[in-house]
């Protein structure tokens, strides 16, 4: 092997969901991260309005995560995850279901959301077909649903431009529609007051496949990735009405709604309503080793223990489902959770934080501003004809000024750690302000 000639070479790494040739043209690098900020290779402090990728709920490079880690490594790097186990897989699956919905006390690992999905959707797949119920083959998702990268999760998501260049995806596959509204919900506080009625749409398609043909349904409690889009008022709660009446599973991708950031533990919590499945990554280490999880309702798991107990009850998982410095990683993080209340401390800001994304009002081209927890989207009216183009523009000038923020579409998605001031969330904002009142 030839050592690279040039290691600042930016043309062999692929980048993922990046226009690459713009990036490289003109390159944003982090080099560092401790608390709330990033540090450029610049040197300059960048505040963090989205947690990473929705991931660092309990900000960066935190003392406990790191030295937790550091200790895994020493003492033990890797252990086969097919019938061998080590302590700490154990331990985190026990935190989990402790935490997690009373009734969902089963854990199993993936690596990422996108793997977590794919789980829950093959296990809702043989649950039924365990149970003799094996025509229950159909998957419904939602129109501008996000569940990773997979094949399922592109399958039952619904952007298209995540779906269009991939082919025929599964089959078997129906969509709800979404429930953004911005003529009857725009400025909404916290849940909007319109829309439970869409969740009827699932009737509408129970109605033309028939029940006996459903596995499952799968939806984020928020929508994220897509824009931001808080459910309706009542919405979950009639999903999960028409899917107990109908045997059909449902599925919560908590993927970013889990671990806080609704100021409840998970969005089950903060609506009251428990699916049969939840997939978790993210927030569940913090970001600082890849991991994900489905939570399975005992109902689900018991029905796989039923079979002669020297066979495999379920054909699936990963080279590193529950790897030890995820492991250590997820428990430390949970650590840190649990000993700076930081679901908590997100609940008691969150109405600070709602003022703030809300006195954005008024300002040109914001065209709708929602919130729950610590999250918010800010929809921008798009340029005519160059959709992404305006937020984008926003997305760069909030960089110039030390802020990242996230956008898609025209929306700006901001997820700050959990760990927030009031101060940095004025700072976000007053940044956040001049930019918008700057923008062509
Ligand atoms: N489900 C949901 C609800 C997600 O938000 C995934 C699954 C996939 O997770 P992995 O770990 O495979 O990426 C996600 C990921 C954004 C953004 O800016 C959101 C995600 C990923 C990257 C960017 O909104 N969500």
């Amino acid at each position: 092997m030839s050592t690279p000639t040039n290691p600042n070479n930016l043309e062999s790494f692929w980048m993922p969901f990046t226009a690459n040739r713009q990036f490289k043209a003109n390159p944003r690098m982090f080099v560092g991260a401790k608390d709330m900020h990033y540090t450029t290779a610049e040197g300059r402090q960048v505040l963090d309005g989205t947690a990473g990728l929705w991931c660092c709920n309990a900000g960066h490079n935190r003392a406990p995560v790191v030295e937790a880690i550091q200790k895994q490594a020493g003492e033990m790097d890797y252990a086969p995850a097919f019938q061998m186990g080590h302590p700490k897989a154990f331990e985190l699956a026990s935190r989990l279901a402790e935490m997690t919905p009373e009734g969902m006390d089963h854990a199993f690992f993936t690596n990422s959301g996108s793997e977590a999905v794919d789980t829950a959707l093959k296990i809702a797949l043989a649950y039924h077909r365990t149970r003799g119920d094996g025509a229950r083959t159909r998957l419904i998702g939602r129109e501008r649903g996000y569940h990773g990268v997979g094949f399922g999760g592109i399958s039952v998501g619904g952007i298209v431009t995540n779906r269009k260049f991939f082919g025929s995806l599964l089959n078997g596959v129906d969509h709800m529609p979404h429930t953004h509204d911005l003529e009857k919900n725009a400025y909404s506080r916290g849940q909007p007051e319109h829309g439970e009625e869409l969740a009827d749409e699932l009737e509408r398609i129970v109605t033309l496949h028939d029940a006996s043909t459903i596995a499952a349904v799968i939806v984020e409690p928020i929508a994220g990735s897509t824009g931001v889009l808080m459910p309706p008022k009542g919405y979950l709660q009639r999903l999960r009405e028409i899917c107990t009446k109908h045997g059909i599973l449902l599925i919560f991708d908590e993927v970013i709604t889990g671990f806080g950031r609704t100021g409840s533990a998970f969005g089950a919590d903060h609506y009251g309503v428990t699916p049969d499945m939840m997939t978790l990554a993210k927030g569940i280490t913090s970001g600082t080793v890849p991991m994900g999880a489905v939570m399975t309702s005992n109902d689900i798991y018991d029905t796989f223990m039923t079979g002669p107990e020297n066979a495999i009850e379920l054909f699936h998982g990963y080279t590193y489902s529950a790897h030890p410095l995820a492991c250590a990683a997820a428990i430390a993080t949970l650590d840190v959770y649990r000993d700076e209340d930081l679901f908590k401390q997100c609940a008691d800001i969150a109405d600070y934080w709602e003022d703030a994304v809300h006195s954005l009002k008024g300002l040109p081209h914001v065209i709708d501003l929602r919130n729950t927890g610590l999250i918010a989207g800010i929809e921008l009216q798009g340029f005519d004809g160059e959709p992404t183009k305006r937020a984008f523009d926003a997305f760069l000038k909030c960089y110039e000024k030390g802020l990242l923020v996230r956008t898609t579409g025209d929306i700006i998605a901001l997820s700050p750690p959990l760990m927030i001031s009031k101060a940095q969330i004025d700072d976000m904002f007053g940044i956040l302000s001049d930019v918008i009142k700057n923008l062509d």
